[in-house]
């Protein structure tokens, strides 16, 4: 077993799998069930490319054969920072097929997490593009290689003097057959984190699987869904809620763009018949402005997802008017818990929540701050046990203490609100991270980093509201020395932070307002920011 991976206690591995959740079987051989039943079906399209199941997987063996013989063995962690492309689909089904782990890294992670990444999963490999929009990865995997020592490989996709070329990989022999079951750890995908930097979280074959299925019934994904991937499909909900890899177990057609941008999406939804969308909030935002003036014909939509970040009612309720088709609510986590509102739940319930758990053995319980539950319908704190969520973050002992119960429930973090149908309203956060638009930032890791500079006595960094993000980051500084915003923004860019963490805002006080036990007051720094920006 995979060291640093918390196992489930035997019993309720036993029940899970007497129950048909757990099927024993791994994503790689997903693939190839549906190689075998629909060899010609059309199972991605990028860019004007197009495979079908059987060549998909094909080109995802012959590129597993590649890194096979540069040693890539099972359980070996790679970090992969891939755009949404065929590439990233080929690469991720062969570190499947291997029994290799991605680490699923965001294009807009920088060298503070890529390197961290690296480090903390001792990789073997990163994996990544050449350029992309403009930024220089070649160079990143430069220094991460510096600092790195585990990281034997560094394969680009693109042109490479350097590094290996991932293009120079796909084999024609044969690669050899790896065992892989479903109780192995399929990946690690990243928490947006509460405290310091990002945990990395271990999903198993068959919990992961399991939500494939469970999310394929209810978001109805069929062989005919034409699935339009707009988000960066690295995240949790784009690659399983039911996202890329829901359309592959039921059989759909993926087709992938790097850009939400309605200007560039909705032609792509009228060419290609687009029949379903997973969203963020402030996308859909753009949509409905787009779609004011847009000609396109977008009538084969059927359902459009939208999760990530809360969204309003105002913006819900236009969502059906506007599109003509379902809208369907998603509120999950890289830790597991998804729950979804139902394609013939009521208007009023899928405006107004945001669904329920997508598996009736979901423990869903509500409880304050003694860890009581609280009555129906009463605001209180989400813990959460079952089928698909974790136990535990990987190699991270002394934060899973806190981040679990004794009997084993996730705290979420969330506050929440459940009604009789135990549909789940979030009404706010207990977790000191900012949700900037579906991008979770933990305030800590920010704060860190500006504490580093000299002229930086104190500070504590909340989120702000904002009308399209719903949150932005603002950062209130305490000073000791001369200093502007624009040293700042550039010293946290030089420290190589992801762009998404970078505080949008900065605001100078003499003092931090304290709770009455002599902490900074998070709570009163949010209200004032609320203030002043007056959303
Ligand atoms: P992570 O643990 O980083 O995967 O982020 C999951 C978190 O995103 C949840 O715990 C919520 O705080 C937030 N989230 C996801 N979907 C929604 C939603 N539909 N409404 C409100 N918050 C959401
Ligand atoms: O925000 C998330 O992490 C998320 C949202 C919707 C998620 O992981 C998911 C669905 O699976």
């Amino acid at each position: 077993m995979l060291e640093g991976f918390t196992p489930w206690p035997e019993e309720r591995a036993a029940f899970y799998r007497q129950q048909g959740c757990w099927e024993g079987y791994s994503l790689g051989e997903m693939l190839r069930k549906q190689a075998v039943k629909r060899p010609h079906t059309i199972a991605v399209t990028a860019y004007g490319q197009s495979y079908t199941y059987e060549q998909l997987l094909a080109r995802s063996e012959k590129l597993a054969a590649g890194f096979q013989q540069l040693g890539i063995e099972k359980e070996d962690r790679v970090v992969v920072q891939l755009p949404n492309t065929m590439v990233y689909v080929e690469t991720v089904f062969a570190l499947f097929l291997l029994g290799a782990l991605p680490v699923f890294a965001l294009l807009s992670h920088r060298y503070n997490e890529i390197s961290y990444f690296c480090q903390f999963a001792e990789a073997k490999a990163y994996i990544a593009s050449t350029t992309y929009q403009g930024f220089d990865y070649e160079q990143l995997a430069k220094q991460v290689q510096q600092v790195a020592p585990t990281v034997e490989h560094i394969m680009l996709a693109g042109d490479t003097d350097e590094f290996t070329s991932l293009n120079t990989l796909y084999r024609e022999e044969a690669m050899q057959a790896v065992e892989v079951t479903g109780s192995d750890v399929a990946f690690l995908q990243l928490s947006g984190g509460t405290t310091g930097l990002s945990k990395l979280i271990p999903r198993t074959h068959d919990e992961y699987i399991y939500t494939l299925k469970r999310s394929v019934e209810i978001c109805d994904v069929t062989a005919d869904t034409r699935f339009l991937v707009v988000l960066p499909v690295a995240h949790n909900y784009p690659m399983s809620s039911p996202g890329i890899l829901g359309v592959f177990y039921a059989g759909g057609t993926v087709v992938m763009c790097d850009t939400p941008s309605a200007d560039e999406v909705f032609p792509l939804i009228e060419q290609q018949k687009i029949t379903m969308v997973a969203l963020v909030p402030p996308v859909v935002i753009q949509w409905l402005y787009a779609a004011k003036y847009r000609q396109e014909n977008l009538s084969s939509l059927e359902v459009m997802l939208v999760g990530g970040a809360k969204l309003s009612v105002e913006v819900a309720k236009e969502v059906m008017p506007t599109f003509g088709c379902t809208l369907q609510q998603v509120f999950g986590m890289a830790e597991g818990l998804v729950n979804y509102t139902r394609l013939d739940d009521s208007e009023e319930r899928i405006i107004h929540t945001q669904g329920k758990p997508l598996s009736t053995l979901d423990e869903v319980k509500v409880v304050d701050e003694d860890d009581q539950e609280v009555p129906v319908n009463t605001e209180g704190f989400l813990l959460t046990r079952g089928p698909y969520t974790i136990q535990g973050y990987y190699k991270a002992p002394e934060h899973n203490q806190k981040s679990f119960t004794s009997d084993g429930f996730y705290r979420t973090g969330d506050l929440v609100r459940v009604d009789e149908a135990g549909y789940i309203t979030v009404t706010g956060r207990d977790k000191d991270q900012v949700n900037r638009g579906g991008e979770k930032i933990a305030a800590e890791e920010v704060e860190n980093h500006l504490l580093a500079h000299e002229a930086v006595f104190d500070v504590a960094v909340v989120a702000m509201p904002d009308r399209f993000l719903g949150e932005k980051i603002c950062a209130f500084i305490i000073k000791n020395k001369e200093v502007d915003k624009k040293e700042l923004l550039q010293f946290l860019e030089a420290r190589g932070l992801a762009t998404y963490k970078i505080p949008d805002r900065i605001e100078w006080l003499d003092a931090f307002p304290e709770t009455a036990l002599g902490k900074v007051s998070k709570k009163e720094l949010r209200l004032l920011i609320e203030e002043k920006v007056g959303v």
